[in-house]
């Protein structure tokens, strides 16, 4: 994955037309895609094949079965020409290296999630869920822009691997504050595609993280 602007949009809209307008619009200002259950629910797997010829696209499908349901999950996805795939740590080492040896791009571990329920069972697991990343040969972790601390002690575990940080916009967290945090990545969803003009959001976005670096 490219690490130019460093904006990653969170594409959950479900009307396919609109959803492949705001893409193509946002195209410039954005180094991914992440697609997550409700677009491909919608629109079916072919979005992913449709999304990948404008962006690199990362299933955000949090993973989280044995080992063999994990390889087969993995193995559709980047059949249909994904570049990265999010997958959840709590299931052991067995099934996320499983995911890493079956993918055909980058893994990306979930650590602490960045809702306030995430508070409850990630965040006491989340520094486990980090070295494991670490530990398996992932590509990057997940970890929560609304807790810009937790982004910097994560980071401190993982070393060289992404850090890709949603919770910018929507969920509260600010762009600058995720970057200076040790952010590599941020990920934002509803502050762009929801935005009356997504193309100008997602400008705006990235114009403040490039302020940053
Ligand atoms: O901890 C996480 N928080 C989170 O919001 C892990 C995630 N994968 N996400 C996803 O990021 C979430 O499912 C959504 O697709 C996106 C954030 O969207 P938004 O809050 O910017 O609209």
């Amino acid at each position: 994955m490219k690490q130019n602007t460093r904006l990653i949009l969170a594409l959950d809209e479900i009307d396919r037309k609109r959803a492949m307008k705001i893409a193509v619009d946002v195209s410039d200002y954005v180094d991914a895609i992440k697609v997550n259950y409700p677009i491909v629910l919608a629109c079916g797997l072919k979005i992913i094949k449709r999304l990948s010829k404008i962006a690199d696209v990362i299933c955000d499908f949090k993973v989280a079965d044995i080992p063999n349901t994990n390889r087969l999950i993995v193995e559709q996805v980047f059949s249909m020409g994904a570049a990265g795939i999010i997958v959840h740590g709590f299931i052991g080492h067995d099934s996320v290296k499983a995911c890493v040896d079956s993918a055909k791009g980058d893994v990306f571990v979930v650590t602490e999630m960045s809702h306030p329920g995430g508070k409850e069972f990630t965040q006491p697991i989340a520094d486990k869920l980090a070295r494991l990343a670490v530990e398996v040969g992932a590509n990057g972790v997940i970890a929560p822009a609304t807790r810009p601390k937790r982004i910097a002690q994560i980071k401190e575990l993982v070393g060289d691997l992404k850090i890709l940080c949603p919770g910018v916009g929507a969920q509260g967290a600010s762009p600058a504050e995720t970057i200076n945090a040790g952010a590599d990545y941020i990920i934002v969803g509803r502050a762009i595609y929801k935005a009356k003009e997504p193309k100008k959001a997602a400008l705006k976005i990235a114009d403040e993280i490039k302020m940053m670096l």
